[in-house]
């Protein structure tokens, strides 16, 4: 890998995947260390890392005086993941876990990238860095614009910025060709602010990263119990006597759900495990606070592992209800609900039947899981009497993600486990605040009555037609129906699906922009004419001509609580993103425009005051978002009150998806490491699964690497094999691990060139990143290609 300090010697990167992270040679790959790993989650581990990752960043004291108002109630909002945190009365005062106090350790560095680092580094060196070194070179400190055909980036005002904006806006056809992304660590105020700027401006391409990520479990439990969110709240883990976590890996990705999941499972709650890998921080996990935990070893989490193949979900779902049938009929009355089906159900019969004629050789062979731990996994689910699903991206990011959500809301439905204390639907989310920045219109699908609202209190007709979500926004900007792009945080170029393809659609804007903290691949691949907008972080201190402001954040559970920084900005150059929107607006629509937006700005209690006229739930928005614990958006299908088609929670009947996989191809899921956050790189590192200095590694299971006639530690290529079209991922190792035959796991964003524009899933249109079907060939030597190269023949 490249020093993460100097100047890397990486040589060039394969054309085939020019636009993603260098690839080095292969020699260099053979560093990667594996030591599997046997202690509990969290524990003493957790401490040295986060010490280690904090003391770099920011030192002693920055560090443990930020880490300390992480999650608090005058605090701000951990930057991580969207997991609630408990009321106040119950926080402790280190509310934070290892993978939070990196997020904040990477924001809150005393690191900088100015102006004279854009100097020094053109464009084409940058580009030979690989992301954990962007990722480390600090904090964006001024606005840089990169002209056309430059090859450096240049510091500009923001006057001139947003003006350059304002001129490309202006120079469209028409608003539609102009595309405005979210990332979900944008707060509720700057996101309604952005919304409303790009809805006056006349489009609804918003496309945002949540089209990447839970999309499907909006779609999929929008249709079946009229919600697009999860029903459960932090209180009813208490209660739960059973907690299926599926396509989840909380130990890395939600931290503070072990927290949650141990005490569940302390008071007995039965705790299932539905993953293609052994995720072994749900074996164990110890408290980092509790000394006495962490010296005994931890606490047991989850007593039932279902090695499901991957996309194998549908499958082994039905298997788990087929039981629940069937043991219905040996005990008639006892185990269904029947009462809250004939009231609160559509479809019961249709479903009952479909399941009946389901194969069990289907189930069996589709899952892969054994007759007999299905068999135990439906005994648990029988005997709980209070049931919560929880799921992450194992389930959305698949052909089928909609569907594997409707077959775990019909799991749920039939004992009646939705809408009552301890039992529901707990869809996990991820970016801090993506369920909030939906909640305040970044959608391209707006309901008619949100447009009606928001027309009626900002005074203009709101375009109507549906905007590009992000797999539409790729081809309108490869195929030149957009000109402009634009985006509120996130990595749009290495997130998205294809990498290559991708990077030639933004290389064909006019002009791209991105409002980021931290440098990435995203600032390097871009427009004509670029522009870097460095704004405050969740950390920082946000004064205003009002005052010091605050802002407000939704977690995966509902709660909207308010967050604010404490630290001093990292430069005095920085614009908070709602002030960033204002003044864009102001650049693009003069003097006459109908908002007040220097008003707006100086005083965000302003916008709140906006976005309690708008959106439902949020009446008497500034001071109920006052109280210590903020408040509770109303869910219907949380009081069984369910707003679909038929009126009543709908079971789905799904057909078991079938994977074709030719002799040689195999099936990837892209996953996350340990030591990331999306595509921000930390470190090399995967402690759990015990891979160390490497991430571009591929798990394959033994049977399949001596199938194949490879070696542990080979260095392979991956081939992308998706309707006859050809995708190139050079230079992986294989890594045996235990994972189900014909399945293989790579890390995201490396793997993103390999996952097909095209492929995506029905109903969602997720891009389908968890189950890419690939070839392993060994890559050929330097010296061979070479002599390849040389040869006539
Ligand atoms: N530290 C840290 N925290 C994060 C993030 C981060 O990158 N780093 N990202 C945040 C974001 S935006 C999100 S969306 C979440 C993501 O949180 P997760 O969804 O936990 O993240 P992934 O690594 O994508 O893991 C998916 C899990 O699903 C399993 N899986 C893959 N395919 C299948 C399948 O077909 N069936 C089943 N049953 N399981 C499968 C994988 O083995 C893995 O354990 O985390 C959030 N929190
Ligand atoms: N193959 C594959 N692809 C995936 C996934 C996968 O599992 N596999 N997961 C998908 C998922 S679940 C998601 S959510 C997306 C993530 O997609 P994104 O949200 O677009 O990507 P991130 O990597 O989270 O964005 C990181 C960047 O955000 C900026 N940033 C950080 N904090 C702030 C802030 O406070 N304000 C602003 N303006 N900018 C900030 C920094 O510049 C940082 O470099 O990726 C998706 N892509
Ligand atoms: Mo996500």
């Amino acid at each position: 890998m490249s020093d993460p300090i100097g100047k890397s010697s990486a040589p060039a990167s394969d054309p085939a995947s020019a636009h993603a992270e260098p690839v080095v040679h292969p020699a260099e790959l053979a560093k990667v260390d594996v030591r599997p790993y046997h202690h509990p989650a969290a524990g003493f581990g957790a401490i040295a890392s986060t010490v280690k990752h904090t003391m770099h960043e920011m030192g002693m004291f920055r560090g443990a005086s930020t880490l300390l108002k992480v999650n608090q109630a005058h605090g701000f909002d951990c930057p991580g993941c969207a997991w609630p945190e408990p009321g106040v009365d119950h926080r402790s005062h280190a509310e934070f876990c290892e993978n939070g106090a990196k997020a904040v350790a990477a924001e809150a560095t005393t690191r900088r990238v100015t102006p004279d680092f854009f100097n020094e580094w053109s464009i084409p060196l940058l580009l030979e860095q690989s992301d954990h070194w962007l990722e480390s070179q600090g904090r964006l400190t001024h606005p840089m614009v990169l002209t056309e055909g430059a090859s450096r980036y240049t510091p500009i005002t923001w006057d001139d910025a947003f003006d350059l904006i304002a001129k490309e806006l202006h120079r469209l056809n028409t608003p539609d060709e102009a595309i405005f992304y979210t990332s979900g660590r944008t707060s509720n105020e700057a996101a309604f602010l952005y919304q409303l700027f790009v809805r006056l401006f006349g489009t609804n391409n918003l496309p945002d990263c949540s089209n990447m990520c839970h999309e499907s479990s909006g779609v999929g439990l929008g249709d079946t119990i009229g919600v697009g969110k999860g029903t459960v709240s932090l209180a009813d883990f208490n209660l739960a006597d059973a907690i299926f976590v599926i396509g989840q890996n909380p130990g890395t990705n939600h931290p503070r759900m072990l927290s949650a999941l141990e005490a569940a499972a302390r008071h007995g709650c039965h705790i299932v495990s539905v993953n293609p890998l052994h995720e072994r921080a749900l074996d164990r996990f110890a408290h980092p606070q509790h000394v006495g935990d962490m010296l005994k070893g931890g606490t047991a989490i989850a007593e039932l592992f279902l090695p499901v193949r991957i996309n194998g979900d549908v499958a082994l779902l039905k298997g788990i209800m087929k039981e629940v049938l069937d043991e219905e009929r040996r005990r008639p009355g006892e185990v269904l609900d029947r009462a809250f089906i004939a009231e609160h159900t559509s479809g019961f019969e249709a479903f009952a039947a479909a399941l009946d004629a389901a194969s069990w050789e289907e189930i069996l062979e589709q899952s892969g899981v054994d007759l007999a731990l299905i068999r135990r996994a439906a005994q648990i689910y029988i005997k709980a009497e209070r049931v919560i699903v929880c799921w992450a991206m194992g389930l959305t990011q698949h052909k089928n993600g909609v569907a594997n959500i409707q077959e775990v809301v019909n799991l749920l439905l039939l004992r009646g486990n939705l809408g009552r204390p301890g039992a529901g639907a707990c869809p996990v989310r991820g970016h801090s605040n993506v369920q909030g920045d939906r909640t305040m219109g970044i959608y391209e699908r707006p309901s008619p009555g949100f447009l009606d609202r928001l027309g009626r209190a900002f005074g203009f007709e709101p375009p109507r037609e549906h905007g590009f979500d992000v797999v539409a926004a790729i081809k309108a900007m490869h195929e030149g129906r957009a000109h402009v792009f634009f985006a509120m945080g996130g990595n749009f170029h290495s997130a998205s699906p294809d990498t290559a393809y991708t990077a030639e659609a933004l290389r064909r804007c006019r002009l791209t922009v991105q409002v980021s903290t931290k440098l990435n691949r995203g600032h390097l691949v871009t427009g004509r004419q670029a522009l870097i907008l460095p704004c405050l972080g969740r950390t920082e201190l946000d004064q205003q001509a009002g005052g010091l402001q605050f802002v407000t954040v939704e977690d995966s559970m509902s709660a909207v609580h308010s967050s604010r920084g404490g630290l001093v900005p990292a430069s005095p150059f920085l614009l908070s993103e709602p002030a960033i929107v204002t003044r864009l607006a102001r650049a693009v629509f003069g003097f006459d425009s109908q908002v007040d937006w220097e008003s707006l700005a100086a005083n965000y209690d302003r916008i709140r005051d906006g976005i309690a006229q708008v959106i439902p739930g949020f009446e008497d928005f500034n001071n109920r978002v006052r109280q210590p614990n903020g408040f509770i958006l109303p869910n219907a299908a949380a009081g069984r009150r369910f707003d679909t088609s038929t009126g009543k929670a709908k079971f789905s009947v799904l057909p078991i998806p079938r994977i074709e996989l030719a002799p040689g191809q195999l099936l990837m899921m892209t996953i996350r490491s340990h030591d990331q956050y999306n595509t921000t790189v930390y470190g090399l590192d995967d402690r759990y699964r015990g891979v160390y200095h490497e991430r571009r590694v591929v798990f394959m299971n033994a049977h399949d690497i001596a199938a194949l006639g490879l070696v542990d530690r080979q260095v392979v290529d991956l081939i992308g094999e998706f309707r006859g079209e050809r995708r190139l991922a050079p230079r992986f190792i294989v890594v045996p691990y235990d994972i189900p035959r014909g399945c293989t796991a790579t890390y995201f964003p490396e793997a993103n060139v390999l996952v097909p524009v095209d492929d995506y899933a029905d109903g969602s249109r997720t891009p389908a990143s968890k189950s890419v079907v690939i070839r392993v060939v060994p890559t050929e030597s330097p010296d061979q290609s070479q002599e390849k190269s040389r040869s006539p023949h």
